[in-house]
């Protein structure tokens, strides 16, 4: 019988995954429907240059999805459900320090690592664990009910968790078996029919939607599937001539004539939907939440730890321009912002060193008998060696905080008298058993191999840097 590799495994996984949520919600097949259009589009109008930051085919298929559990336990299952996918624990997001309403939340994101399966197949998960120990949200006794409901609960049914280890170990899972790990995985992320305890979903929303959405039902769900597009404005205006109400912002760098690096997302609210509730008295009777959205995403280079810094103080900077002058639109004021700080062009952000590039020997570099100049910056401009971006795999905390706010229906409550529980990356690889992988040190190994790779065809002696 043949097999299937973990990178079939994690595009089949996607594709099921997307046809499920475009039945649960349709809205999302609009979203997907616009952005190839877009896409097409864009690549009518630009030709090559639509593909510099990854394939047609990649930037077609790419998707990211979020999901949110509620304890250690249940996100080191989700780690071994990923883990058989090829998709690793990628940065630690503090959504609780992001957010000014209550996320009671730290995430990471799983996700694969390497350029090569990347380019295969980039799905990537937004992965969220409530913080029930966090008494800036939880007294102790709605702690000790919240940990006590959740203890008793089980997301992922043990078959799900061996076929995920087998297929972790063996790297591939022989072609039935695969049938079954993906239909128990896709299971899993649909929206429950079971009746929610309406009291307990409600007490747990008085102090955050977001605990109520994870520690007031027996189940998960995604809760967003991101397609990515190549020119987000245009889907924004696209969407919105369509009569679907979009949030009012596009989160992230604005639009701009420089390059696009990080991230811009933008994406619509949540859907009331029916679902049955459990009354006090013990009868089910109907009821709706909002719990799933839409979201879209346009993707650009990765910053260095000192372009990021450049970004977030950036950021701090529109911010107070914009409690300045609150006529004037935050995103005119970010345009204005980044036009003056923000290199203009991908030669100035390399030679900086604000972002990350692969570079690799021109095809038609000069002959060979020629002496190649010293210097990186040379060797680009004389045409030796192409710079190509590194495309931002990851997220960003405050565009997050600002997805899970425009979806709350109340602020929720937060005390900020009270010292919030610690976590961070070690503390997550503690909790997922195994490693929760810094994304600044991936680019730069992406980037640091290829600059050995070319100087070794050089035949140089120094590193290139
Ligand atoms: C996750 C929100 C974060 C993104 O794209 O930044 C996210 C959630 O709502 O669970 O998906
Ligand atoms: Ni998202």
């Amino acid at each position: 019988m043949s097999t299937i590799s973990q990178w079939q495994l994690r595009a089949a996984f996607a594709v099921r995954l997307s046809e499920m949520y475009g039945q649960e919600v349709p809205a999302y097949t609009t979203l997907v429907d616009v952005s190839r259009e877009v896409n097409e589009d864009v690549l009518r109008a630009q030709g090559a240059d639509a593909e510099r930051l990854g394939s047609i085919g990649r930037v077609t298929a790419e998707r990211h999805g979020a999901i949110r559990v509620g304890t250690p336990r249940e996100l080191q299952q989700v780690a071994r459900v990923f883990g058989a996918l090829g998709m690793h624990p990628v940065g630690f997001y503090d959504l609780r320090e992001a957010a000014a309403s209550a996320v009671p939340v730290v995430s990471t994101a799983f996700r694969p690592i390497d350029g090569e399966e990347l380019a295969r197949n980039p799905f990537r998960v937004f992965t969220s664990m409530l913080t029930p120990a966090d008494p800036r949200f939880f007294d102790a006794g709605l702690r000790a009910r919240l940990e006590t409901f959740l203890a008793g609960r089980q997301l992922f049914p043990p078959e799900l968790l061996t076929l995920a280890d087998r297929a972790a170990a063996e790297r591939e899972l022989p072609e039935d078996d695969a049938e079954r790990f993906l239909r128990l995985a896709v299971s899993v992320f649909e929206l429950s029919k079971e009746p929610v305890d309406r009291a307990w979903y409600r007490t747990l929303e008085q102090v955050s939607a977001v605990a109520a959405d994870i520690g007031g039902v027996r189940s998960t769900h995604i809760n967003h599937l991101t397609p990515r597009v190549l020119d987000i404005d245009e889907l924004y205006r696209r969407m919105t001539d369509r009569g679907i109400e979009m949030i009012d912002t596009i989160q992230g760098p604005p639009a701009w004539k420089g390059p696009d690096v990080l991230l811009r997302q933008t994406s619509f609210r949540a859907l009331a939907e029916p679902r049955p509730m459990r009354a006090e008295d013990g009868s089910v009777v109907g009821g709706e939440l909002r719990v799933r959205f839409g979201e879209v995403e346009a993707r650009g280079i990765a910053l260095t730890r000192t372009g990021r810094a450049l970004y977030d103080e950036l950021l701090g900077h529109v911010d107070e321009l914009a409690s300045r002058s609150p006529v004037e639109s935050r995103h005119d004021i970010a345009r204005a912002v980044w036009e003056r700080h923000m290199p203009g062009s991908e030669e100035e952000l390399a030679a900086e060193g604000l972002a990350y590039f692969t570079y690799r020997l021109a095809d038609d570099r000069p002959s060979d008998a020629a002496t190649p100049p010293a210097g990186l910056a040379e060797l680009v401009r004389q045409g030796w060696v192409r710079a190509e971006p590194i495309v931002y795999e990851d997220f960003l905390p405050r565009s997050a905080a600002g997805i899970f706010q425009s979806n709350l229906s109340g602020q929720g409550t937060r005390d900020n008298e009270q010292t919030g529980a610690a976590y961070d990356a070690d503390w997550l690889s503690g909790a997922v058993e195994r490693e929760v992988l810094d994304p600044f040190a991936l680019y730069e190994q992406q980037q640091n191999r290829s600059l050995a790779h070319v100087a070794r065809s050089l035949g140089l002696t120094t590193t290139l840097r």
